[in-house]
C-alpha cells in the first residue's frame, strides 16, 4: 500500500480530488474518519465542524484501483468557516460552524469603485470573519476605477490602507492593476470574494485566460438557486498558489464571534481596549471609554466604529434569541 501526502482541491458529495507528488487523487474518507463527520454534521451537535475540506492537507492510502482512502487530515492552520444560515441570519452561534476552506493564507475581498456602488459594511463584516479565522493577509481589491475619480475612490478604501488592509486599485478596461493583482496572487491560496457585479469574474478572466469562467461558477450558482450538490474547488494558477471557489463564500457569517470579541477583530480598534476605565466597557457608552476617545481624536474613522456598534447590536440579539 502506498502512503501519500497532498492537498485536498476539491470536494462534492463526499468525495475529495486530492493534489499529490503522483498527481490528484479522487479519495473517499476512511471509514472511521466518516463516521466522525456524520456524527458532527448532526444538527443538535454542539462542535460540528467539517473534518475535511479544500485546503487540507492530507494523508492517504492509495489502492489498486487509482483510487485512495484519507487517512488523516492535518492539523489546520487556518479555517475560513460561514455560520450555517437559517432565515439569511448572518451572524449564528456555536453549533452550526461550516468550514468552507481550510489554510487558506489570503483574503482578497473585491468592490467596484461604483455600478454598483462599494458598501464598506459588508466589506467590514468580511474581514471580521476573515481576523476571526486567522487569516495572516487581508486585501481589498477596487475595480472598475476606470468609472471613478481615484481620490473619490480612495475617500473610501485609503482608510483601510491605513488600518494595514493593502488596497489594490484596478480596471479590466484599461488594465491598470491587473499584473499586480496576478502577483498578488500568485504563490498563495485565496480566498477571492465579493458582492455579485462587482467585477470578479472579469478580473479573474484578465489575470488567466478563463480562469473566471471556472471560478465563481459554484458559489453564484448557489446563490441564484440553482445548486444541487455541494461542490467546492481549489483553481490552480499558471504561476502556481489556487483561488478558491465554494457556495460558502458568497454568505461567510460571523461564527461564533462573542458580543465581546469582536473589537479583537477591528485591528484598529484592539489596541485601545486596554486603555478604557472598566474592565467589561462595551464602547458604546461609558464613560473613560479609550475607544471613544480614540474616535473623537479621529484615531478611529466613524465609519469602522458605527460598523462595530452595528454589528455588536446584531450579535448580542443574536446571542438574546439563544439565551
Ligand atoms: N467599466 C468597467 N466595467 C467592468 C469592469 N470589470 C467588469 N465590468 C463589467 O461589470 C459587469 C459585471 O462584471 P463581472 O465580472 O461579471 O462581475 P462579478 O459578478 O463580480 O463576477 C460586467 O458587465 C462587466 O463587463 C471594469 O474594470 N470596468
Ligand atoms: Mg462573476
Ligand atoms: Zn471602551
Amino acid at each position: 500500500m502506498t502512503s501519500l501526502e497532498g492537498l485536498v482541491i476539491k470536494q462534492q458529495s463526499g468525495f475529495f480530488t486530492v493534489e499529490t507528488a503522483e498527481g490528484p487523487v479522487i479519495c473517499q474518507l476512511r471509514g472511521r474518519l466518516k463516521e466522525e463527520a456524520s456524527r458532527r454534521a448532526r444538527k443538535d451537535d454542539e462542535d460540528r465542524t467539517d473534518l475535511c475540506t479544500i485546503g487540507d492537507r492530507v494523508t492517504l492510502t492509495l489502492l489498486a484501483d487509482g483510487s485512495g482512502t484519507i487517512r488523516k487530515v492535518h492539523p489546520r492552520r487556518q479555517v475560513l468557516s460561514r455560520a450555517d444560515t437559517t432565515g439569511g441570519r448572518a451572524v449564528a452561534v456555536q453549533g452550526s460552524e461550516q468550514v468552507i476552506i481550510a489554510n487558506s493564507d489570503q483574503a482578497v475581498f473585491v468592490f467596484a469603485a461604483t455600478r454598483p456602488d462599494p458598501n464598506p459594511r459588508a466589506l467590514d463584516r468580511l474581514i471580521v470573519a476573515a481576523e476571526k479565522g486567522h487569516i495572516p493577509a487581508i486585501r481589498i481589491v477596487c475595480t472598475k476605477i476606470d468609472l471613478l475619480d481615484r481620490a473619490e475612490a480612495e475617500r473610501i478604501f485609503a482608510p483601510y490602507e491605513r488600518i494595514g488592509y493593502p488596497v489594490l486599485y484596478t480596471s479590466t478596461r484599461t488594465g491598470d492593476g491587473v499584473d499586480a493583482l496576478r502577483a498578488m496572487l500568485t504563490g498563495h491560496i485565496s480566498v477571492f470574494t465579493g458582492p455579485s457585479g462587482v467585477g470578479k469574474t472579469s478580473l479573474l478572466n484578465a489575470i488567466q485566460p478563463g480562469l473566471g469562467l471556472r471560478v465563481l461558477a459554484v458559489s453564484e450558482a448557489t446563490s441564484k438557486g440553482r445548486h444541487t450538490t455541494v461542490h467546492s474547488e481549489l483553481f490552480p494558477l499558471e504561476g502556481g498558489g489556487y483561488v478558491a471557489d465554494t457556495p460558502g463564500i458568497r454568505s461567510i457569517g460571523i461564527w461564533d464571534v462573542e458580543p465581546d470579541e469582536l473589537e479583537a477583530y477591528f485591528i484598529e480598534i484592539a489596541p485601545h481596549v486596554a486603555g478604557c476605565k472598566f474592565p467589561d466597557c462595551t464602547h458604546t457608552h461609558e464613560p473613560g471609554c479609550a475607544v471613544r476617545q480614540a474616535v473623537r481624536r479621529g484615531e478611529i474613522t466613524r465609519e469602522r466604529y458605527n460598523s462595530f456598534l452595528r454589528l455588536r447590536k446584531e450579535i448580542e440579539e443574536t446571542y438574546e434569541d439563544w439565551a
